[in-house]
């Protein structure tokens, strides 16, 4: 089954946090990361009074369940020791499943497809980078369809960034 997951950190050494994030990820069992997109520096959405983040979105493939992929990716968060104040506010690490495969949940603990995402430039333009094509089981767009929706600001202010920070996919 294909996973999409979106990353994200504004605290602390945030490169450094999702580059092993990343190492994290693919040592669980039945995970298999096939693409990562680069890194973006962006504008924080939601909470304004924090500082910018650094976001990135990943394509796993999983031949465990999506919850027990939440739970490993709950558990890494907890690993880099995340500590969120505010609801939207500052975090160390932050993973997100996106999407898995065309699955739709609304399991209050993992709603499928992340109920959120298509508002948020700093997820659909990193996956415009390596899954331009992938659908969204409840809008049933794809995600070059709803980057063209999104306001033209709101994309501007995600800056590609040149570091390679994924060298082992
Ligand atoms: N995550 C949030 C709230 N706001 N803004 C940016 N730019 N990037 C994020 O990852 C982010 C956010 C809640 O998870
Ligand atoms: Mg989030
Ligand atoms: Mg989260």
């Amino acid at each position: 089954m294909q996973a999409i997951i979106a990353l994200g950190s504004n605290m602390g050494q945030s490169i450094e946090t999702l580059t092993e994030a990343l190492k994290a990820i693919n040592n669980i069992d039945g995970v298999t990361i096939v693409k990562a997109s680069s890194l973006y520096r962006t504008k924080p959405v939601g909470y304004l009074d924090q500082d910018d983040f650094i976001n990135a979105v990943i394509e796993l493939e999983i031949s465990i369940l999506p919850m027990d992929l939440y739970d490993n990716l709950a558990k890494i968060e907890l690993d880099f020791g995340r500590v969120r104040l505010i609801k939207n506010g500052p975090r160390t690490l932050d993973l997100d499943v996106i999407s898995c495969d065309n699955l739709l949940s609304d399991d209050p603990k993992l709603i499928l497809p992340h109920p959120r995402a298509q508002e948020r430039a700093f997820v659909i333009v990193p996956m415009s980078e390596i899954v331009p094509n992938h659908v969204f089981a409840d809008s049933k767009l794809s995600v070059l369809q709803v980057l063209a929706k999104l306001p033209v600001k709101d994309v501007q202010e995600i800056i590609k960034l040149e570091q390679n920070w994924a060298q082992i996919v």
